[in-house]
């Protein structure tokens, strides 16, 4: 199951206008927004023994996360949140939870016909941007 997700994979499609709405739920300001919205992405998703690491570039910034699966760990964000973030595998969907200020926010990351397909979720705005290899 977790070979499936392993690998580059790049940004292939993406509504602006819903990340831009994704962001402006997280809190993002105006000009980051902005900047987050204009630029592709690439995602490299690796495990060692039994830590994830999942790694996002851009040219407005590159940043990483690792991880074991079902155990909380403080993560700061790209957009900067300090948030407490648990990372689950569910029926093949990576679910990343990230909690701060009383706020919830999910990222689901799943393989769908050989497409890493990002749902990004904050209250009722989903975003969904999907990458190939
Ligand atoms: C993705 O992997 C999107 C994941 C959500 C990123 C939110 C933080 C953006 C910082 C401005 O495609």
């Amino acid at each position: 199951m977790a070979e499936l997700y392993l690998g580059k994979w790049k940004l292939e499609d993406a509504n602006k206008e819903m990340f831009n709405a994704y962001l402006e739920g997280l809190g993002v300001g105006f000009v980051t927004r902005k900047a987050a919205c204009a630029v592709s992405a690439d995602v490299t998703i690796s495990l060692e023994g039994d830590i994830w690491t999942i790694k996002t570039s851009s040219t407005f910034k590159t940043y990483e996360i690792k991880f074991k699966l079902g155990i909380q760990f403080d993560e700061e964000t790209a957009d900067d949140r300090k948030v407490k973030t648990t990372v689950t595998l569910d029926k093949g969907v990576l679910i990343q939870e990230q909690k701060w200020d009383g706020k919830t926010t999910t990222i689901k990351r799943e393989v769908i016909d050989g497409k890493l397909i990002v749902t990004c979720i904050i209250g009722d705005v989903v975003c969904v941007r999907t990458y190939k290899r």
